[in-house]
């Protein structure tokens, strides 16, 4: 048996600070025809995608709201949903969401699983916020998402959508074991994840061809560990002076890449992901249920997320 979903991965090149979003809109909507014209029934941008990323600057609170969306559609991305459904292809778009819930303004790092009838059927918050809170002038750039953004309050749903089940995650949770097996521990089968990667760590030298391994290695560990697809899409080039990695891969269960941009700029990949393939591990090498031993990890994962060790303190 074969369920086939096709997928693309919209990787997009620089954005400018002060590039409309008309204008990023135009940009995502031209790699939506030509996903289409490839036969794609999902389409996966990356991270906070209709802006550049806003997170290296220390900005004050009216400079960085215009950044935010407070409505999903709004009007300027109303014409992206309009195309989808107009072209019968669901996509998955990484967002800032500025939100009212129980009477405060919130903000998160959001992304949202759109199906072909423009719906939007998921929504995930991001919870590995990385960086820092507070502007810190030895670094050569800032990243400041722990200022900007609250931690996610919606776990790591999954959603039955396009004929399969469907997660999501936002860059810095790809590095996280834990974030894939939530994930994994509900039978994801596909894990749809937008990234905004420096090629230098700001703060000390890390050789870039080391952050783009270790970007595909938390891919493929992840996609193979929990039997799933998973399609990574980057932000990439040289946005405001500082490099960005590429390499926006569609990874198979068995953790091979099997799709890769070879730019730093706007660009499609497609690959035709059967859903079944990960079936075998999951019910072999990965088979939970027979095979996990939770009550060895020395480790007590309660329900309210609290992870306590368990044994006495050295
Ligand atoms: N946007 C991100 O979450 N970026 C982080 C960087 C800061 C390391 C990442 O994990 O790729």
């Amino acid at each position: 048996m074969s369920r086939i979903v096709t997928v693309a991965a919209a990787q997009l090149g620089p954005i400018a600070r002060d590039e409309p979003r008309a204008a990023v809109v135009a940009r995502m909507i031209a790699l939506m025809r030509e996903a289409a014209e490839r036969s794609a029934d999902l389409v996966v941008y990356p991270e906070l995608a209709l802006t550049t990323f806003f997170p290296r600057w220390l900005l004050d609170d009216a400079e960085a709201d215009a950044f935010f969306e407070a409505e999903m559609p709004g009007p300027e991305t109303r014409p992206l949903f309009d195309e989808a459904a107009a072209l019968g292809v669901g996509f998955h778009l990484g967002y800032a969401e500025l939100t009212r819930e129980e009477g405060e303004t919130r903000r998160f790092n959001t992304a949202i699983l759109v199906d072909k009838a423009g719906a939007v059927v998921g929504k995930y918050r991001k919870v590995h916020l990385p960086g820092h809170a507070e502007h810190e002038p030895e670094r050569e750039f800032q990243h400041l998402e722990k200022r900007y953004f609250e931690v996610g309050n919606l776990g790591f749903p999954v959603w039955e959508a396009l004929g399969g089940r469907v997660g999501m995650l936002i860059c810095n949770d790809r590095r996280w074991p834990e974030a894939f097996r939530v994930l994994g521990l509900q039978g994801v089968e596909l894990v749809l994840i937008g990234y905004n990667t420096p090629t230098l760590n700001g703060l000390a030298f890390e050789p870039p061809h080391r952050r783009a391994f270790h970007n595909h290695l938390s891919m493929q560990a992840g996609a193979y560990q929990n039997g799933a697809w998973v399609v990574g899409v980057a932000k990439a080039g040289r946005e405001e002076g500082v490099d960005m990695l590429g390499g926006s891969a569609i990874v198979s269960p068995n953790g091979e890449i099997v799709a890769q941009a070879r730019s730093v700029d706007d660009e499609v990949i497609v690959a035709a992901c059967d859903l079944d393939d990960g079936a075998f591990l999951k019910s072999s090498t990965f088979n939970f249920a027979a095979h996990r031993r939770t009550e060895h990890y020395g480790l007590i994962v309660e329900t309210t997320g609290l992870v306590l060790p368990r044994g006495k303190a050295p």
